[in-house]
């Protein structure tokens, strides 16, 4: 470990990768130190960046391995729960097959740890190997995939301080990704107009010159609306589309039926801010395109995205500096974690499962004899087949699927059902009760490692602190188990890792660990070892096989479970500024309980008073698949007929349901019905 104090290290928490540095005393951290010179916060950190040391330090650390026993758990050597888990794996693998074998992923991870991870599944022969994005922007693959050919974020987030206007629709970064809003403040200064498209009343909608509050579920009507004014008013860019797109004929026939009246009645917009948008967007020099849960979470989640990537680019508004389509990222490194392939369809760069090229290339990097050829079960999927029996033996390294995946009844039932789980985590997570073996993982300040931003921002982490107890890095865990699996991995460290990561995938090619130690890290497509980096995409050609964009045209469907007699509110689900994602880090930081101790409702006063609820009151929300208690909330922030839940304490997903789209297999954590009742 090199000794530098304070030690440069980047947030475990958001995908914005914030740097700061961590101030150590006597091999403890200490304190934190602030980093202006960082491209992307240049020195702010949020309210969970800046208590990352709770979790540091926190006493519930995972220290040894453990082991369920009858009497509870048991304190086992890292040797026997190795051979542990290995001979589970192996036995599963020899009576029922590979395919009874599944792996999830960590988007808490670095690179690094999950290429091992996934080339771990793929040499023992399936492809069920998956990891959080699939609830969070699994959509994103699939829709900018077919409209764009990948799907990442296009534009770095520095560039939107030179967008005229910025048009966001699902995305609440003022909360969840807050150092956007420095650029999204600075563009306003220059007079830039930002449209916000969001079903609540948020901190982002503050910095709205137009706040559209639609019907949750209405965004392919929305954005249809949108380019029918676009297409009716002459406002296409006819160069752009007829230069470099395909399908602009297929997608004005069906933006006919658009009209800004019929957009009003399905999404509660009046028609005149429909249009108003639509100028708006179209008409800037530069506009951009921020967007997240809102329209991914959803069973329309490939359309939503899809006509997204339609509208930027029947506008031209992609391709260069202050324009694209800002898919804001989730978790630290899950943009990483699909580019090394911890993705059920993809092996690492996107080169897709059954395809025999992509296939014969890993093989042939890899020494493989034979990979498996059909596409693996989706995370989503893997609960539903382990439901059913059909998985038996689970690891999941870093993921609190019971608290994050929908309908959590559904989730225990099938973690109860598994022959054999490991869950390899810094905490005992809600999940971890269910496991049969519990492996300490260091955390991130105790590991180097590559992690790559939402902005395609690829940082190299270097360790500050040793982990507590006999926890050890995900990636040492990896090499010991793949050993025992009899597979033969070369590997001394993670930069040996990441020069095997830059032949698989070619955006990485020219990534190498002395180069990220440098300036930041280098953002991909950096493919040899003389590129500097690609912060804008598409400015020549798209990612398709021919480089034209494809405009594919999207319908409205409604949701999966809408409102009805028995079960009246809509209820959505997301995030507040104070916590995150299932709770097992934010939950565990006294300054952030002190401030959000519990799970509560958002509810409308009109609503409230219908029902004689009170400010503070608990009640019992019950949807189709469980009940949860929760603290009203009385607030203007959604419309009457509307519950909003943070998902942040255990509860929320127990009203969720597993409506999944189509092609990306995500979860419609946004809309589900519910009743309640005073508790
Ligand atoms: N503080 C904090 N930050 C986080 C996280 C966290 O848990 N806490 N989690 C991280 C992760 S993993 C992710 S993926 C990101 C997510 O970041 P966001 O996507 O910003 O998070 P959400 O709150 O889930 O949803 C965003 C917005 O979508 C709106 N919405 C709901 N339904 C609809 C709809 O039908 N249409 C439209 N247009 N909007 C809708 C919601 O009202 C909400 O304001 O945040 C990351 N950052
Ligand atoms: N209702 C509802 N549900 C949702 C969503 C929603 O909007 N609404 N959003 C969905 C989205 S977008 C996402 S991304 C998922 C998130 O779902 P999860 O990924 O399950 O969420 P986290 O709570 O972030 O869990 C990460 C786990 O990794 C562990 N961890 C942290 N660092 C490390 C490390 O270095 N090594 C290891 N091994 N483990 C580590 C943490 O302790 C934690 O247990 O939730 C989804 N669920
Ligand atoms: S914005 Fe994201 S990366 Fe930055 S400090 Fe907050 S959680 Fe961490
Ligand atoms: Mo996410």
């Amino acid at each position: 470990m090199e000794e530098k104090n304070p030690q440069p290290t980047i947030c475990p928490y958001c995908s914005l990768g914030c740097g700061f540095y961590l101030k150590l005393e006597a091999g403890k951290a200490a304190g934190i130190r602030y980093m202006p010179e960082h491209p992307v916060n240049e020195g702010s950190l949020c309210p969970k960046g800046n208590t990352v040391l709770e979790v540091l330090n926190h006493p519930d650390r995972l220290k040894y391995p453990l082991k369920k026993t009858e009497t509870g758990w048991e304190r086992i050597e890292w040797e026997e729960a190795l051979d542990l888990a290995a001979a589970k794996l192996k036995g599963s693998l020899e009576e029922y097959g590979p395919d009874s074998l599944a792996f999830l992923g960590s988007a808490k991870c670095s690179n690094e740890e999950n290429y091992i991870f996934q080339k771990i599944a793929r040499l023992l022969g399936t492809n069920n190997v998956d990891n959080c994005a699939r609830l969070c922007h699994a959509s994103t693959l699939t829709g900018l995939g077919k409209t764009l050919g990948t799907g990442a974020m296009t534009n770095p987030i520095s560039d939107l301080a030179c967008s005229e206007c910025i048009f966001v629709i699902g995305s609440n970064f003022a909360e969840n990704h807050p150092a956007v809003s420095r650029r999204v403040l600075e563009a306003k200064e220059k007079g830039a107009f930002v449209i916000v498209a969001d079903p609540r009343m948020t901190p982002t909608s503050w910095l709205a010159d137009l706040s559209l509050r639609l019907v949750p579920g209405t965004d392919v009507a929305l954005l249809n609306g949108m380019m029918h004014v676009i297409v009716s008013e002459g406002l296409v860019d006819r160069e752009f589309a007829r230069e470099r797109t395909k399908g602009f004929a297929e997608l004005e026939n069906v933006l006919q039926r658009y009209d800004p009246e019929t957009v009003s009645r399905i999404t509660g917009i009046p028609s005149a801010e429909i249009i108003k948008a639509a100028r708006a967007y179209a008409r800037a020099g530069t506009a951009a395109i921020v967007y997240s849960m809102g329209i991914t979470q959803h069973i329309s989640g490939t359309d939503n995205v899809t006509a997204c990537a339609d509208l930027a680019l029947i506008c031209g508004h992609i391709g260069k500096k202050g324009a694209g389509i800002l898919p804001l990222r989730g978790q630290n490194n899950v943009q990483g974690a699909c580019d090394m392939g911890a993705l059920s369809e993809f092996f690492p760069g996107y080169g897709k499962v059954g395809d025999p090229e992509a296939a014969g290339r890993m093989q042939a990097l890899w020494g493989a004899k034979k990979l498996p050829e059909s596409p693996g079960l989706t995370a989503t999927e893997i609960v539903g087949a382990a439901g059913k029996g059909k998985i038996k033996t689970l690891y999941v390294m870093g993921e609190d699927l019971v608290n994050s995946h929908p309908d959590s009844s559904r989730v225990k039932q099938a973690l109860e059902n598994l022959d054999f789980l490991v869950v390899q985590d810094i905490f005992m997570n809600d999940t971890a009760e269910y496991a049969d073996l519990v492996l300490p993982a260091a955390s991130f300040a105790e590991k180097e490692g590559s992690f790559t931003s939402t902005e395609r921002r690829v940082q190299w982490l270097e360790p500050a602190l040793m982990p507590p107890g006999e926890a050890r890095a995900d990636l040492e865990i990896l090499f010991r188990l793949a050993e025992k699996l009899g597979l033969d991995f070369p590997y001394r460290d993670a930069g040996e890792v990441l020069e095997e990561i830059s032949a698989a995938v070619p955006a990485y090619g020219g990534i190498a660990k002395e180069r990220l130690k440098k300036d930041f890290g280098l953002i991909w497509p950096c493919p040899d070892a003389g590129h500097t980096g690609t912060p804008v995409l598409h400015t020549d050609s798209f990612m398709t096989p021919d480089g034209l964009a494809r405009l594919v045209p999207v319908e409205h469907r409604s949701p999966a479970e809408t409102p009805g007699p028995d079960y009246p509110f809509l209820l959505t689900t997301g995030r507040t500024v104070l916590h995150y994602n299932a709770g097992s880090m934010s939950r565990r930081c006294k300054s952030l309980l002190k401030r959000e101790a519990e799970l509560y409702v958002e509810i409308h006063p009109a609503d409230a008073r219908t029902m004689e609820i009170r400010e503070g009151n608990k009640l019992v929300l019950e949807s189709r698949r469980g009940s949860t208690k929760a603290t009203a909330r009385l607030t203007e922030r959604v419309s009457p007929g509307v519950l909003f839940l943070p998902f942040h304490f255990p509860g929320t997903n127990v009203l969720t349901a597993d409506a999944l789209d189509r092609e990306a297999k995500i979860p419609e954590f946004k809309v589900s019905a519910c009743r309640i009742r005073r508790g």
